[in-house]
């Protein structure tokens, strides 16, 4: 295999926040905060940003920044003792120099490789010795690829438990042109009702009101439909069982404050996740999770995403 060599720019980005930029020549872009190890922006060739990013974020620590790709570490929700979604989305994260080799396979314009381990503070609240390597890779058609690696470095032979979410927040021209394809008929627990489980009907997921559901023993492939663009977001993921769909329609949108009250509108969550079953690792072991986002003319009719048609 090839040496293959990070190309980036390190920039400045709100508020002096240390970013990313990961550049191709045909104008395609991601951009990654150091706060958060946080994807930002995901242009196509155009320069549509292809995700949400509120108006309202707050780029300044403690807050995580609203919108983006958040990551979800060591704690999904408030499924633990840590703050909600863990503390991996509000520490600064390093440029990882000397990352362990990486195989990948497909040719990317451009990648980071970025590195996150606890804090002292973070040791009294999660007692666990880590290192959380995340590469985000701009690929040559325009796909967008996170790859976390979590190790256990604990020495005092400690095992760790954790669950986590790529929390993706998409960017659609109106919630209610769109549609999800490849989480029909499967399971999920329902946050809106103490995560009790229910199976979901036959039908493509269409969007008339509020929806926070864990869907579990998801496909690899789902599909993000936007009608009025005419594009379609297709998620593929790795080590990821779950996935999170989440729009916080107008009344929540409301009561978060980083957020527009009308942005539920243009925003979808489609979050690869590793819930149901939380991740064990023994010490020296890894854990690895990949996230690869496109956007693509959409082409795709219904059904043809069918979970029993999908290989897993
Ligand atoms: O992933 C869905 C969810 O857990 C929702 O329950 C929701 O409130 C959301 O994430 C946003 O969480 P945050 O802590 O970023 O406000």
């Amino acid at each position: 295999m090839a040496t293959e060599r990070p190309s980036f720019e390190l920039a400045k980005g709100i508020n002096g926040l240390d970013k990313i930029v990961l550049r191709e020549s045909r104008g395609r872009s991601a951009e990654v905060y150091l706060y958060g190890g946080h994807v930002t922006s995901w242009k196509n060739e155009n320069g549509e940003e292809l995700l949400y990013l509120s108006s309202k974020a707050i780029f300044k620590p403690p807050k995580p920044i609203r919108g983006g790709i958040p990551l979800c570490f060591p704690q999904f929700s408030n499924l633990g003792t840590l703050e909600s979604h863990g503390f991996a989305r509000n520490r600064i994260w390093e440029v990882d120099a000397n990352p362990p080799p990486l195989p990948s396979n497909s040719s990317s314009n451009g990648f980071v490789d970025l590195i996150l381990r606890p804090t002292e503070d973070d040791l009294k609240t999660w007692p666990h010795n880590f290192e959380f390597r995340l590469r985000v890779a701009l690929g040559s058609e325009g796909e967008l690829t996170l790859t976390s690696r979590i190790r256990n470095t604990n020495s005092d032979g400690k095992q760790f438990t954790f669950t986590f979410a790529y929390h993706t927040y998409f960017s659609v021209s109106d919630i209610s042109e769109v549609r999800v394809e490849g989480l029909e008929t499967l399971d999920y627990l329902d946050n809106l009702k103490n995560r009790e489980r229910f199976t979901e009907q036959g039908d493509a997921i269409t969007f008339e009101s509020e929806i926070d559901k864990i869907y579990l023993s998801t496909p690899t492939k789902i599909a993000i439909l936007d009608h009025e663009k005419k594009r379609t977001f297709v998620v593929r993921k790795d080590g990821l069982a779950d996935a999170v769909v989440w729009n916080p329609w107008d009344k929540k949108s409301k009561s978060i404050s980083d957020l527009g009250d009308e942005d539920y509108k243009q925003m979808l969550c489609v979050e690869a996740a590793a819930i149901e079953r939380p991740i064990t690792l023994k010490p020296g072991e890894e854990w690895k999770g990949r996230l690869e986002l496109s956007a693509v003319p959409s082409s795709y009719s219904s059904g043809q995403l069918d979970p029993k048609k999908v290989l897993q």
